[in-house]
């Protein structure tokens, strides 16, 4: 699609220099934040390009992806507004990338790289032998529990003619009243279906695992907490990790501090950015607890740089939202800003002087450091990052300007539903 960047860049500029201006006037910008800010690519997932839904309806916007190329043009869209979100991740099978050359080929065009690829057993697809009604990989049945290994399996597959490098397995497994399930065999037959799975990872994969507390009319999941994930990925090998979806937590979880302990620990994989006031309700990053996404970052930074790992590449950045009033494109556009924006006020917390004030028990002093930081609109510093990448200085603002929702709607049709949430 064609867009005019620099006929937007130009008009905004002297405000944006104005507004940058003053930040650093305000803060001491640390040496090489830009660079960070610049490395740091956020990953959209193929699953949240249409309109989602809740248990009860869905109301289509229109020009939504039909297949995976037009999936693939959509991020490639966001990646020339942002320059921030430089890879897509596949859900299978509602992506089954059928040509991965050409799928592969079209992704380079718009400068994508595939990031990790889901499985999907909680759903039946038609044409499959066993039902996971009950279960996938803690099923009592040793053959639906095979073919939830062979799916899983064969989604590494997909994902290494990408050029993938990590298998993220999320499971809705559990039981839905009392007595049903046998915990502890639950738990050692999802154990011995991973093993198998992680058996067929190629060398330089990750294998992430998501916990999640609940599902709507369940009693107890499988892997419900970072615990459970914990301890199964431990059980797996060095190339197993725990995934964090902040949606997937009882209320009021300190996510920042499972964070922190996981990435101590050296099994913390990667994250799922949104955000919710109750559940799961996978609403855009940002939008409702700001503080803790900023918290988290912080850290992230500290937890990553005692352990001298690359923000950008050593953890794996994605976001897992459903949009069901706002436009999907203009909802991720607002997730990665707050992603950008958390991120780059944790560069900026002076984290000698916190530690100074934390020995001290200076515990009035400590929050000043985290607050005054969090308070500081960082926004033109993130802004100048997509400047200097070649992206729009206001990315939104360009995506309304150019109309890009209505392009969509003339090129696919207003009736068109996308695969996924
Ligand atoms: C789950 C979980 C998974 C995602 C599915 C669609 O709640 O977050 O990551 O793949 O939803
Ligand atoms: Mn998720
Ligand atoms: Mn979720």
């Amino acid at each position: 699609m064609m867009m005019n960047i620099s006929n937007h860049n130009e008009a905004l500029l002297a405000q944006h220099n104005r507004r940058l201006d003053f930040l650093k006037s305000e803060v001491n910008l640390p040496a090489g934040i830009l660079q960070k800010l610049k490395d740091f690519q956020i990953a959209i997932p193929s699953w949240a390009l249409g309109t989602g839904g809740t248990r009860f309806g869905r109301f289509s916007g229109g020009g939504e992806p039909r297949n995976l190329e037009e999936k693939i043009a959509d991020v490639g869209l966001l990646h020339a507004l942002n320059q921030s979100s430089g890879a897509i991740s596949l859900h299978i099978p509602w992506d089954i990338p059928t040509d991965p050359a050409a799928i592969r080929t079209l992704a380079a065009q718009h400068g994508l790289a595939f990031d990790a690829v889901n499985s999907n057993t909680f759903q039946d697809q038609v044409d499959q032998a066993q039902s996971y009604k009950f279960g996938s990989l803690q099923h009592v049945s040793a053959a639906t529990r095979k073919q939830a290994i062979d799916h899983n399996i064969q989604v590494i597959k997909h994902g290494v003619e990408l050029g993938s490098k990590a298998l993220t397995v999320w499971l809705s497994d559990g039981s839905c009243f009392p007595g049903q399930l046998n915990f502890r065999h639950a738990y050692e037959r999802t154990v011995d279906s991973l093993k198998e799975i992680y058996a067929a990872l190629p060398a330089d994969w990750s294998l992430y695992l998501e916990y999640k507390a609940y599902e709507p009319n369940f009693y107890s999941t499988t892997v419900g907490d970072w615990g459970a994930s914990y301890s199964m990925v431990n059980k797996l090998g060095p190339q197993a990790k725990t995934l964090v979806d902040l949606g997937h937590h009882l209320p009021n979880a300190n996510i920042e501090q499972i964070v922190s302990i996981l990435l101590m620990e050296g099994k913390l994989g990667g994250f799922h950015f949104n955000d919710s006031k109750y559940g799961d309700d996978d609403l855009t990053a940002g939008s409702i607890k700001p503080y803790q996404l900023f918290l988290i970052f912080n850290e992230l930074v500290d937890g990553m740089d005692a352990k001298g790992m690359n923000h950008a590449k050593d953890l794996g950045w994605m976001i897992d939202a459903s949009h069901n009033v706002k436009d999907p494109l203009e909802d991720l556009l607002q997730s990665v800003e707050a992603i950008q924006i958390a991120y780059a006020q944790a560069l900026l917390v002076d984290r000698a002087a916190l530690e100074a004030a934390r020995e001290a028990n200076d515990v009035v002093r400590c929050q000043e450091i985290l607050q005054a930081v969090f308070r500081t609109d960082v926004r033109a510093l993130v802004a100048q990052a997509r400047l200097e990448l070649g992206g729009a200085l206001d990315p939104i603002a360009l995506f309304r300007q150019e109309k890009m929702r209505d392009q969509l709607i003339k090129a696919r049709g207003a009736k068109t539903v996308a695969t996924g949430l």
